[in-house]
């Protein structure tokens, strides 16, 4: 199937990108980008907009679950949940030596003084705690062989529907007492807008490595949400990633947008043992709060993306953020080690 560059008005849009929801591997030319853009060309997840949108949200134009004939670990039953509430937790799925293996890995990583001063390694935004490291795959070889092992990346074929690549990869760390929160958002609305990741094809595996309990900021997500679009107000700044990593202002929903989609669907936060693994949809609504309790709370994440679905060109920032928040296909570890 070819998908035609000339302009389309939203309908033409919607269609298109509905028909090549479940078709990995079709070559696509984009059709939008910041500058055919401003010649009025629909995108189906437009976003970083000048004006108030006429509507708070835009339905989803992408199939959730796409390779349930795949092999993989997740039975039918899983895939039905993810399916419906855009994100599933399995607990325990990783436990014993194996854990305590990770969680030596995550500690060494985390307290590696020759990342403190690169670009992949991001502080919090008022002191110089670690807040989230980033390409974590290439840096660990032991986190790279998790990035490719069938209970992880097997999940994330039967969800995306194809072989995956890992898109990006971090450690979020959230000290006792210390560690900050992270402000509502879709993760796909700041790789479509900032890295131009054409299509909702990628989802996110989060190991959590240490015990994640309703004090010390676990992950808070919309159930539901992923199968609504909702556009941002305020065009994207140059290199918003320098403080939108500290702290996300441009790219999350208005208040009155996240109102009534939590009155619509409410708040679920998956709580469990250090060792569970919590997949979500590129597209659900989530945020987290700060740590207030004495226990931190890490956890490391994944995200695998549809090879045909890599990134390219924005489509609505001047330029693409550098390569630790967007790998390519090619992309080799020996750059980070
Ligand atoms: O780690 C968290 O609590 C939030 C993670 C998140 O939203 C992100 O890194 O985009």
């Amino acid at each position: 199937m070819t998908v035609k560059s000339t302009p389309l008005n939203a309908v033409n849009a919607h269609k298109q990108y509905s028909e090549m929801a479940d078709t990995p591997n079709v070559q696509r030319t984009k059709v939008q980008s910041k500058q055919v853009q401003s010649e009025q060309v629909q995108d189906a997840y437009p976003s970083r907009l000048t004006n108030t949108p006429e509507r708070t949200w835009l339905p989803r134009q992408d199939a959730v679950v796409k390779g349930r004939q795949l092999s993989g670990p997740l039975s039918q039953a899983q895939l039905d949940e993810f399916e419906r509430k855009g994100f599933l937790f399995i607990p325990n799925l990783i436990e014993g030596a194996e854990l305590d293996e990770l969680r030596q890995e995550m500690t060494a990583l985390m307290s590696n003084d020759e990342y403190r001063n690169k670009d992949f390694s991001v502080t919090e935004p008022e002191s110089q705690e670690i807040r989230s490291l980033f390409a974590v795959h290439f840096l660990s070889e032991r986190l790279g062989e998790l990035a490719s092992d069938e209970r992880v990346a097997g999940a994330a074929r039967q969800i995306i529907g194809d072989d995956p690549y890992v898109h990006q990869s971090r450690i979020n760390y959230k000290p006792g007492f210390a560690g900050k929160g992270f402000n509502w958002h879709s993760d796909f609305e700041t790789w479509h807008a900032e890295d131009g990741m054409p299509a909702m094809h990628a989802v996110s595996a989060s190991l959590i490595l240490t015990d994640n309990h309703e004090f010390n900021g676990p992950l808070m997500l919309i159930p539901g949400s992923h199968n609504k679009f909702v556009p941002c107000l305020g065009e994207t700044p140059e290199d918003n990633h320098k403080s939108s990593l500290k702290a996300q202002e441009v790219g999350v929903p208005s208040p009155e947008a996240l109102t009534e989609l939590v009155a619509e669907h409410g708040i679920e936060a998956p709580k469990g043992k250090a060792g569970g693994l919590l997949l979500f949809d590129c597209n659900t609504l989530h945020a987290s709060n700060a740590n207030l309790s004495p226990d931190p709370r890490s956890n490391v994440f994944f995200v695998f993306n549809r090879r045909d679905n890599r990134c390219d060109a924005p489509y609505a920032a001047a330029k693409q953020r550098p390569d630790f928040l967007a790998h390519s296909l090619d992309q080799q570890a020996q750059q980070y080690r």
